[in-house]
């Protein structure tokens, strides 16, 4: 089978050879390289361009490199090509511990402490709360989100969880649906987005989303940039001394350098890292979707395309 492969990560190469080292039987081509893209029929791609997908006649299925797939549905000659997305523990792992380190921070003060240190100043010691003091509120109960929400669980905290649709399910956690957004900011002493970038989450996380949630709460987004309001988060944090978020995601990544929130006190950056796609954990999840598809002659797309995510 004819395989392309494109990727705009930092560490392509590896990645790219990993995937050779699995794949022996198999060719793995690059753009690189000069091959007729009609006949390719799988493509392993992150943000791959849309006048390449155009020429992909031929594609019978795609795995976007990493957990999320809008840098595919987005492209206007994506047609409905079955989609398998990275559903890897380590990143389940790797998103959980992000999410930790920024819970631990802003409930112990650290960066109060931090901020001190570079002044040589000994702070006087500040109140912090117990794990079972706080309630977190979990936007998005997908693969990532419901295994941060259970591992925070185990750690004490109250968790609770918001969906768009209800589902019969049994839940772990108290689950807020579509209308009771308000109760289920007014409960979150912090507020985890993991959500997708979908039409329906686009810009979510606006003045009036912000207004109700906590005057004194943590906001952190490790979902899309696209669900969240930049200009709305700036003017509130402005109003709202004690209101702090975490952001991972950008409407524009990379965060131009002009954009505010770098210089923001209370807004902490880091540049979309909180789940790095895991090499050869995430090679070992294609190869073995791959032989699936390879050995029945089909797979089901593991993407609900209509819905967006
Ligand atoms: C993502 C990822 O989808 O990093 O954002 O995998």
């Amino acid at each position: 089978m004819n395989i392309l492969f494109y990727a705009s990560f930092a560490n392509q190469d590896e990645f790219l050879k990993s995937l050779k080292k699995k794949f022996i039987h198999h060719k793995i081509f690059t753009l690189n390289q000069n091959i007729k893209l009609d006949k390719i029929e799988v493509a392993l791609v992150w943000n791959l361009p849309d006048k390449i997908l155009e020429k992909l006649k031929n594609l019978k299925i795609i795995f976007s490199l990493g957990a999320g797939v809008d840098h595919i549905l987005k492209l206007p000659n994506y047609k409905n090509t079955p989609i398998i997305r990275i559903q890897d523990p380590n990143m389940q792992s790797r998103m959980f511990n992000h999410v930790l380190s920024q819970i631990l921070i802003y409930q112990l003060k650290l960066d109060e402490y931090n901020k001190s240190q570079k002044k040589n100043i000994w702070l006087d010691e500040r109140h912090t709360s117990l794990n079972k003091d706080l309630t977190i509120g979990i936007l998005g109960l997908g693969y990532l989100g419901k295994f941060i929400a259970n591992k925070l669980k185990s750690l004490d905290y109250n968790i609770i969880g918001y969906k768009n649709t209800f589902s019969t399910g049994k839940n772990s956690i108290p689950i807020y649906y579509k209308r009771s957004l308000k109760t289920f900011l007014k409960l979150s002493d912090i507020v985890v987005s993991v959500l997708p970038a979908t039409t329906e989450t686009r810009d979510l996380i606006d003045k009036s989303f912000l207004n109700q949630m906590k005057k004194k709460s943590l906001l952190i987004n490790i979902g899309r940039g696209s669900s969240l309001n930049e200009i709305d988060l700036l003017k509130h944090s402005k109003k709202n001394k004690y209101f702090f978020a975490s952001l991972d995601v950008f409407k524009t990544e990379p965060l131009p350098k002009k954009s505010k929130l770098w210089k923001n006190q209370n807004i902490t950056i880091t540049p979309h890292v909180a789940a790095i796609t895991d090499v050869d954990s995430s090679t070992n999840y294609i190869f073995e979707k791959f032989e699936q598809f390879r050995t029945k002659g089909k797979i089901n797309s593991d993407v609900k395309i209509k819905k967006g995510y």
